[in-house]
């Protein structure tokens, strides 16, 4: 017998069971405030819940979610039979909860919705776009400068010029799918309808995050009047103007808070869903799981109205930088060390490669003794005591999260989560040994393709390719790895690349992750 699936109309049967607990705003009463790019898991686990627990203690029905996904339209099949309705299975060390969430009221794919996305971004009830598209989403390489040969952010250039020339929408079905195309287009339209100012937050895990998106939105614009530019000069003055008034309204209208986000969020498996499934006694498959702990840092410089996110527990502040460089080089440089070891030691759970003692050893290397010197401490925070919490973090089994779901897309996590150690502790004249560590684990596990012991490991990762290639131009030698992967000028910058004594320190930390299976 095929399960019924939370709905709206289903709502009342799950709520009925003990363990369940269910929106805490009126879903049918929400209407949309904010556009979220990247309706994925993380998202639905971390922002949503923090959004609906601000409107639920305010009692504003103004701040409800339009979901977009530029990747799989899938999610839209999970989600919009369910009519935005979704659980978030909490799973601690001993114990889970599951809670519905009703702040998510659409989800749209572009090509086949594009006009209620762009429609969404221009209205005045729309005062807030938040992101999480991931690292590789923004097309940027490792300066942070966007990626013009990309197809998806090419149609989006093609669809803004054309926009721009009062041709109106484009039927093109290619376009929209580049996340930082797509925000502009919606950000012209709302100027040229004299919309109100609106704050664009990104919620990836990216060093300055907020800076990082307002260079390429105005990058995307830059690229856009010079294609403008090439086409026919007969309407130029009039076009030119509205190139001119379109960078002045994004100057003057839109702001880009930097963010810190945190959540533990691992892929849904279909064991999670059964075990939703007989908390509720219904099928949902927008299902996301989490760990208990949540934290948001967000800096306070809104260009209008945003939810109460402090009465759900955030944290509004003038300079995140601390709380962002702690975050992403402790939590996720450790948590991207422990991937790449622990899947080369064929341990499949995060929480397997933290509690082995090996492991464990050198995750404190790299957490005391590599980054902790590069911080200054968040105002109230204990960055040893922190370090501890995280290494029970990453035990906690429950959760599932795997060391290959961390693996996913090293050559751009990198960067923002170890490099800035690496070039830190460099400068500082000391060669960091755990991050050294963890670089070689990232060129082991990219080199081999196999667990130390010969189990084959999936390589996913944008740059795959020429990782490849530098692999196999290196053979299995230490020094030559280090001289093919330190010549990846998207991954390293110099400092870190021509440094004798990091080099010499990857190359041992790298001899004994190549020794045949
Ligand atoms: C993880 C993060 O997959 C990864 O790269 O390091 O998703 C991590 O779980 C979150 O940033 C925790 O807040």
């Amino acid at each position: 017998m095929t399960p019924v699936r939370l709905s709206q109309a289903t709502l009342d049967q799950a709520l009925a069971r003990p363990q369940v607990s269910g929106p805490v705003v009126d879903p049918t009463a929400v209407t949309v405030g904010i556009v979220h790019l990247g309706i994925g898991a993380f998202h639905r686990a971390h922002q949503a819940v923090f959004t609906e627990d601000a409107a639920a203690a305010t009692g504003e029905t103004g701040w409800g979610i339009l979901g977009v996904t530029q990747r799989s339209a899938s999610v839209v099949d999970q989600l919009a039979p369910q009519d935005g309705l979704y659980g978030v299975l909490t799973k601690g060390a001993d114990s889970s909860s599951l809670r519905i969430i009703g702040s998510l009221r659409g989800v749209a794919y572009p090509g086949t919705d594009t006009s209620l996305v762009l429609a969404t971004l221009a209205a005045a009830m729309t005062h807030v776009v938040t992101l999480t598209v991931t690292e590789k989403g923004y097309r940027a390489d490792g300066d942070g400068a966007l990626d013009l040969s990309d197809d998806d952010v090419r149609a989006d250039l093609a669809a803004l010029v054309s926009q721009m020339r009062g041709a109106g929408e484009t039927s093109d079905l290619a376009a929209g799918r580049s996340p930082i195309g797509l925000l502009v287009r919606g950000l012209a339209l709302r100027q040229a309808a004299g919309g109100p100012p609106i704050t664009v937050m990104t919620c990836d895990n990216m060093v300055d995050n907020g800076h990082v998106v307002q260079a390429l939105v105005g990058q995307f614009v830059e690229a856009g009047a010079v294609l403008s530019a090439q086409g026919d000069p007969a309407d130029s003055a009039a076009e030119l103007e509205r190139w001119a008034d379109l960078r002045t309204w994004l100057a003057e209208s839109v702001t880009f808070p930097c963010t810190m986000v945190d959540r533990i969020v691992p892929a849904t498996t279909e064991a999670h869903r059964a075990e939703a499934q007989a908390l509720t006694g219904l099928r949902d498959d927008g299902l996301v799981v989490a760990e208990p702990f949540m934290q948001w840092v967000i800096e306070d410089s809104f260009a209008g109205p945003r939810p109460a996110w402090e009465r759900a527990g955030a944290t509004l502040t003038s300079d995140v930088a601390p709380y962002e460089q702690a975050k992403l080089r402790m939590l996720n440089g450790t948590h991207s060390m422990l991937a790449y070891l622990g899947a080369l030691k064929g341990h499949r759970l995060i929480a397997d490669a933290v509690t082995d003692p090996e492991l464990e050893a050198v995750a404190r290397t790299l957490l005391l003794d590599d980054v902790i010197p590069t911080l200054q401490a968040p105002p109230g925070l204990d960055l040893a005591a922190y370090a501890e919490s995280l290494i029970e973090r990453f035990a906690n089994p429950s959760t599932g999260h795997t060391t290959i779901q961390v693996a996913m897309d090293g050559s751009k996590k990198l960067p923002f989560r170890l490099l800035g150690t690496v070039a830190d502790a460099l400068a500082a004249g000391r060669v960091p040994l755990g991050a050294a560590t963890a670089v070689a684990a990232w060129i082991a596990f990219v080199t081999r393709g196999a667990t130390l012991s010969g189990e084959p490991l999936i390589l996913d990762d944008p740059m795959a390719d020429d990782l490849r290639a530098a692999a196999t131009r290196a053979g299995s030698d230490p020094d030559a790895l280090v001289e093919e992967f330190f010549a990846l000028d998207a991954v390293f910058p110099p400092a870190i690349a021509t440094h004798p004594a990091f080099r010499t320190a990857v190359a041992a930390a790298l001899t004994p992750l190549l020794a045949p299976a």
